[in-house]
């Protein structure tokens, strides 16, 4: 392939992209640019819309391709019936009708693709900071991971706690409450931070208006699920309930999931723990989910059981 060759192909990839005047060269486009939707799509519509870009290499760039707006993006070219195809689109947010150049995807769909895997390699192995914990009055403990590279490779690690985490447990918390409540960053950063605010407040008011009273807000960093086991074990609360970030998947990446177990021991189970998954705007709401986990423990405390024994 020669130069002339590439060139075409870089120009017609960035073309694709938006870029009206490149002539395979990198060339910025305004993150306000709206013309990538689902009316426009179809390649050659696009074009006449466009403004030209501002040169230069200064502006916010790329936009970013993990957007609603590209989630909807459709790629078929010149379909039979547009409004079947955009009726179909709208019902799922699996990957469908973006098209195909021949054998391969499109451009505009590969690179999303490439976007959501990105976004949730970050979300697994990006840090909340202690800030955040501060600023949500948590007080922080760790398993026995020491970094996210060793929490990926060794989750028998993540499943215990350290020393200092059992020190700080047994010196600095509430001794037999009977719900004991536990943030953990696990599998997803974002599931924590993006749902917290909605989630915390009316699990904390439900419970309370309950008659149920609760212990510390702890925070495990580098947490699995057993984990809640031997936080349990220790302060001797009725119910644990642990909230952690899900291993996300490419469209998903901010998906927190509620383990919750009555009076958990070291020899504890899977079956012994009830789970409530996909917590989030696009599944079960943060505050919809409070009101779920708030039954779920009365359940708890009327039948004194979790997990399969558990009837609901
Ligand atoms: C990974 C995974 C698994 C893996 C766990 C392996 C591992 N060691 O990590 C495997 C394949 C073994 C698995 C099995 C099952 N899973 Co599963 N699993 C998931 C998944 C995709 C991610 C979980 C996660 O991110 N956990 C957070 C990390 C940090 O936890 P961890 O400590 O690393 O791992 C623990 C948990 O993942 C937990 N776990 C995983 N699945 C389940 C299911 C139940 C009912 C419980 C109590 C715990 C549990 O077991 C792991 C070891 O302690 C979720 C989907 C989701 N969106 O959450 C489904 C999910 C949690 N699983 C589910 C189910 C139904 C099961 C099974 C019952 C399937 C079956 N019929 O056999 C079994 C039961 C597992 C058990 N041990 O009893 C459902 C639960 C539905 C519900 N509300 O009850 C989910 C939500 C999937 C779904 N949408 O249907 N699972």
């Amino acid at each position: 392939m020669d130069e002339q060759q590439i060139q075409q192909i870089v120009s017609s990839v960035l073309r694709q992209l938006g870029e009206k005047t490149a002539q395979g060269k990198v060339q910025l486009i305004p993150a306000n640019n709206n013309d990538v939707t689902p009316a426009n799509t179809a390649g050659s519509t696009r074009e006449t819309s466009r403004e030209t870009p501002p040169a230069g290499d200064s502006g916010p760039g790329l936009e970013d391709l993990g957007t609603e707006k590209f989630k909807k993006w459709i790629g078929i070219e010149h379909p039979l019936n547009q409004s079947v195809i955009e009726d179909l689109a709208r019902q799922t947010t699996a990957r469908i009708c973006v098209g195909r150049a021949g054998p391969r995807p499109r451009t505009t769909p590969m690179l999303r693709f490439l976007a959501d895997h990105a976004r949730s390699k970050d979300t697994v192995t990006t840090e909340i900071p202690s800030e955040w914990l501060q600023k949500h009055d948590l007080l922080e403990i760790q398993s026995r991971i020491s970094n996210k590279e060793q929490y990926l490779t060794r989750p028998d690690l993540g499943r215990r706690l350290s020393d200092e985490a059992i020190k700080i447990l047994t010196e600095k918390c509430k001794k037999s409450p009977t719900v004991q409540v536990v943030i953990s960053d696990g599998l997803s950063t974002d599931a924590v931070v993006h749902n917290y605010e909605e989630l915390l407040p009316p699990l904390l008011n439900g419970l309370k208006s309950a008659g149920l009273e609760t212990g510390t807000l702890v925070f495990l960093r580098y947490g699995r699920v057993k984990a809640q086991d031997e936080i349990g074990e220790l302060l001797q609360a009725e119910v644990n309930v642990l909230l952690i970030g899900e291993r996300p998947g490419l469209g998903q990446s901010d998906s927190l999931s509620c383990y919750a177990i009555y009076k958990p021991t070291s020899e504890s189970i899977e079956s012994d723990r009830t789970v409530i998954s996909n917590i989030h705007q696009g599944g079960t709401p943060p505050v919809e989910a409070a009101a779920v986990i708030v039954d779920l423990v009365k359940a708890m405390m009327a039948q004194k059981t979790s997990g399969i024994d558990l009837k609901r």
